[in-house]
């Protein structure tokens, strides 16, 4: 199986796996999910394994390159990531646009295994490299009033061919409320798997916000506007009453027509069976952002 944008990596070769283990334990003592809870839940320790290199860059939701789950690898090799600029706008003292090197200069990269889990009920877990996005924020300067951020992916009609059958009102769009978009879990990823992002996981530079459906993390920014008012959001406007804004991971808030309860991972093997959906994808550390909020209501 060829691999367009890497030099024929195999899961094998991709990272010693000792070191992904490492890492694994690092991230917990860190706090992406305690140790306590690593300890206390048998199913979570198996569930942060990543998935192989070729599973992740294989199996996608990218709609700008097609709506089924190959369509990405076979299509987004098309996407133009030279002179990558993002605009960063609205309420900051600093507005500009920056050339992606500018604005990520100096910022930590750090590496995030993070479980992702759509909407669509399937999930893997991915080994992401990634600055906070807090990190850029604070260099743009926040100005009070801001309350949420609105992030952009890409047009390029040429290139793209949903874009070019009109699968969706492009430019995808997402947003978040301010704290959220400030919690440290929160990242924007520039690669996985100690590789530059793949075209097909949006590169040069996606969101990450892994206790929320996979819809949340916008692949391909060009812009991120700090703003007042709760921003237009591309899965919440077509089709309101399935697809909320918070879109929090919870077992508990049903699709309207599937299940929210359980998911199946994907390339599990022998663990393939379904596997029980944990609240806010298992990273309680976020349950605080959410106190005194019906979340059936605000789904
Ligand atoms: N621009 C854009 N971003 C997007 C999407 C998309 O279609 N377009 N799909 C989302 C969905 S539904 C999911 S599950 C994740 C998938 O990310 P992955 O392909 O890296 O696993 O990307 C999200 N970001
Ligand atoms: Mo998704």
């Amino acid at each position: 199986m060829a691999h367009r944008w890497t030099n024929d990596l195999t899961r094998a070769d991709a990272t010693p796996r000792g070191l992904f283990l490492n890492r694994r334990q690092i991230m917990a003592g860190a706090g992406a999910l305690g140790l306590g809870g690593l300890a206390g839940r048998a199913g979570a320790q198996t569930a942060l394994e990543p998935n192989s290199f070729e599973e992740i860059t294989t199996y996608n939701n990218y709609y700008e390159f097609g709506t089924g789950k190959a369509d990405p690898a076979k299509n987004a090799a098309a996407l133009d990531t030279t002179d990558w600029t993002v605009t960063v706008d609205g309420l900051v003292d600093n507005p500009g646009t920056f050339p992606l090197s500018e604005l990520i200069a100096g910022l930590a990269v750090e590496e995030r295994i993070y479980r992702l889990r759509c909407v669509e009920a399937w999930s893997m877990v991915v080994p992401w490299q990634g600055i906070e996005l807090k990190d850029i924020l604070d260099r743009a300067g926040v100005q009070p009033n801001a309350r949420y951020v609105a992030f952009e992916t890409a047009v390029q009609p040429e290139n793209m061919p949903g874009v070019r059958r009109g699968v969706l009102d492009f430019p995808y769009v997402e947003g978040l409320r301010l704290d959220e978009a400030m919690h440290p879990l929160t990242i924007m990823a520039t690669g996985l798997y100690d590789q530059p992002m793949p075209k097909q996981n949006g590169a040069p530079i996606r969101l990450v916000v892994p206790w929320k459906y996979g819809f949340k993390s916008i692949k391909s920014i060009t812009r991120i506007s700090l703003v007042e008012e709760q921003p237009a959001t591309t899965w919440n406007d077509l089709a309101p009453s399935e697809y909320g804004f918070y879109a929090n991971v919870n077992p508990t808030v049903d699709h309207p027509r599937w299940s929210q309860a359980s998911e199946r991972r994907i390339g599990g093997g022998l663990f393939s069976a379904r596997q029980d959906t944990l609240m806010y994808n298992g990273y309680d550390e976020v349950a605080a952002l959410y106190e005194g909020m019906d979340l059936k209501a605000q789904f």
